[in-house]
């Protein structure tokens, strides 16, 4: 069955988001770039993290390694990646297609601050083979996310 929970879920917003299918893949952020023909940095990987068992989304660039005791600092709190079932319970998706917003439950989300350096990027539009484009500074403002660095140097 295919699920299109994510755009179910934009046809109640006013996001003005299209969600486009890649029967190719876009499970990572290697797949999607190259599904798209965009820049891997253009690539949007929506993390899902847990800070003293509260779940945080940080969203970062395909071109870069989230540096954790970064955002441990934004969070106040010492962080790990989530598990599969954490995440999926956290966010309503599935790792692989976990979008920046429209999640199940109300999370903090962090946003690479790299992001903001293209005129459009593309993420997860809930599914492994569904994303959409968005600017960068229309992304920051519907996932309500703090702007910060969060790469690995
Ligand atoms: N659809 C693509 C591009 S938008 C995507 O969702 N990429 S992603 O980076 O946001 O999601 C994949 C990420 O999930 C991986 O980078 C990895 O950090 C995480 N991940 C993969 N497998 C697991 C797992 N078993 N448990 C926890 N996290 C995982």
């Amino acid at each position: 069955m295919t699920v299109k929970r994510f755009e179910s879920w934009l046809a109640t917003t006013e996001a003005g988001v299209t969600v486009k299918e890649f029967p190719e893949g876009t499970r990572t952020a290697t797949d999607a770039a190259r599904a798209v023909g965009c820049d891997v940095g253009q690539i949007v990987k929506s993390l899902v993290f847990v800070a003293a068992g509260k779940p945080v989304v940080a969203l970062v660039s395909g071109a870069n390694r989230l540096d954790e005791g970064r955002l441990a600092s934004l969070a106040g709190e010492p962080v790990a990646k989530a598990d599969a079932d954490t995440a999926r319970v956290a966010t309503g998706y599935a790792i692989g297609g976990v979008p920046p917003f429209g999640h199940a439950t109300d999370l903090p989300v962090f946003m690479d601050r790299d992001l903001l350096g293209y005129e459009v990027v593309w993420a997860a539009a809930g599914r492994p083979d569904s994303v959409f484009e968005i600017e960068p500074e229309r992304l920051r403002e519907l996932s309500n996310a703090k702007v910060s660095d969060l790469k690995s140097i």
